[in-house]
């Protein structure tokens, strides 16, 4: 007998407590916004959904059509349901408070609505990443300040990944479930529970043709990495990098490896690429509660208090052994 998305989390809001009613009714949402995303993504150019939608994020970002589409399935989905108070997007520069015409919820939700835009017309694949946070009891109304929690207070995170399969990936906070669509009765269904990464690994994610940018420590990881079965690690690794985090993340969870975006001296400003509150933290739970770590070199990502919506972060995640060598060697650089 499978069970549906549906019924997995009815049983985690009837037997183990683990979420409330409010936050079941969100998730199923933003569930059922993943699968009207994916059917986007898989119409491609047959959907007229290709190319650039010539315009600009925060982020100062090509934004593609697909993004745009996703974004606005995301809000319009969301923002009648009574369940949430505001939402904040890597596609908007400031927070959605919701029209005063529907009820106010207490969650606050975040997304990156398709993350590895530079994959879409390229058919490689791409995926929506999201995190649920409460708004702060108190103060009326909602603020950006609201949002500005550190990633151990989410209460659910998860990404959709749209590749050969369409899979949901979730935690609440009791393990990662991951749930494949059925296209032919239009639900997720639990493919696999208590997802666990290996605390080591031979294959490591990282873009290799910014490495002359890197500082030390992460060149000399690499390097030994290179060096395989001669070197000091006494084995051989292998590369990936599909330049789609929820790819990477998504390959991580399943078999083990570690990924890495650093800091890199091109834009010593900016502490690194990804962004904190909706790419770093909902993957750095995810990959916490299967067994693995996430730091930014130096320390837990979901440790680090945000300073604005948007900021950028170095990640370094996936099998835990790894991602120790990694942070042993910055805080000892
Ligand atoms: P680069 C996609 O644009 C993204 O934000 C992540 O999904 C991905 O891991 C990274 O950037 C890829 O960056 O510099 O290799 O293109």
């Amino acid at each position: 007998m499978s069970v549906s998305l549906s019924r997995y989390l009815v049983e985690q809001q009837r037997e183990r407590g683990a979420i409330t009613p409010e936050l079941r009714l969100l998730l199923e949402v933003v569930a059922r916004a993943c699968k009207g995303i994916s059917h986007s993504v898989n119409k491609g150019a047959l959907g007229g959904v290709l190319g650039s939608a010539g315009s600009e994020n925060v982020q100062g970002e090509v934004q593609k059509k697909l993004d745009l589409i996703a974004n606005e399935v995301l809000i319009e989905a969301n923002e009648w349901g009574g369940h949430l108070a505001a939402m904040a997007s890597e596609e908007m520069e400031t927070i959605h408070l919701i029209p005063n015409r529907y009820p106010q919820g207490e969650y606050l939700l975040l997304f990156d609505p398709l993350d590895g835009s530079s994959n879409i017309d390229v058919n490689v694949s791409i995926g929506t990443i999201f995190s649920v946070l409460k708004k702060p009891e108190g103060g009326a109304g909602v603020s950006e300040a609201d949002f500005l929690q550190p990633g151990t207070q989410q209460v659910a995170a998860g990404y959709c990944v749209y590749g050969p399969q369409t899979t949901f990936v979730l935690t609440v906070g009791d393990g990662v479930s991951m749930f494949t669509l059925d296209r032919e009765q239009g639900s997720f269904v639990l493919t696999q529970e208590n997802v666990r990464i290996p605390k080591d690994t031979k294959e490591f994610a990282i873009n290799m043709s910014n490495m002359r940018h890197w500082d030390s420590p992460v060149k000399r990881y690499i390097d030994e990495c290179l060096m395989g079965s001669e070197g000091p690690r006494g084995k051989d690794f292998n590369m990936r990098w599909i330049a789609s985090m929820v790819a990477d993340v998504h390959r991580i969870l399943t078999r083990g490896g570690v990924f890495l975006y650093p800091w890199d001296k091109r834009e010593p400003g900016k502490p690194g690429k990804l962004r904190l509150m909706y790419e770093a933290n909902p993957m750095s739970w995810l990959v916490e509660q299967a067994g693995g770590a996430a730091t930014n070199g130096r320390e837990r990502i979901l440790n680090i208090q945000p300073k604005t919506l948007h900021e950028r972060v170095s990640v370094v995640l996936g099998s835990k052994n790894e991602v120790d060598l990694v942070t042993k060697y910055h805080l000892g650089s």
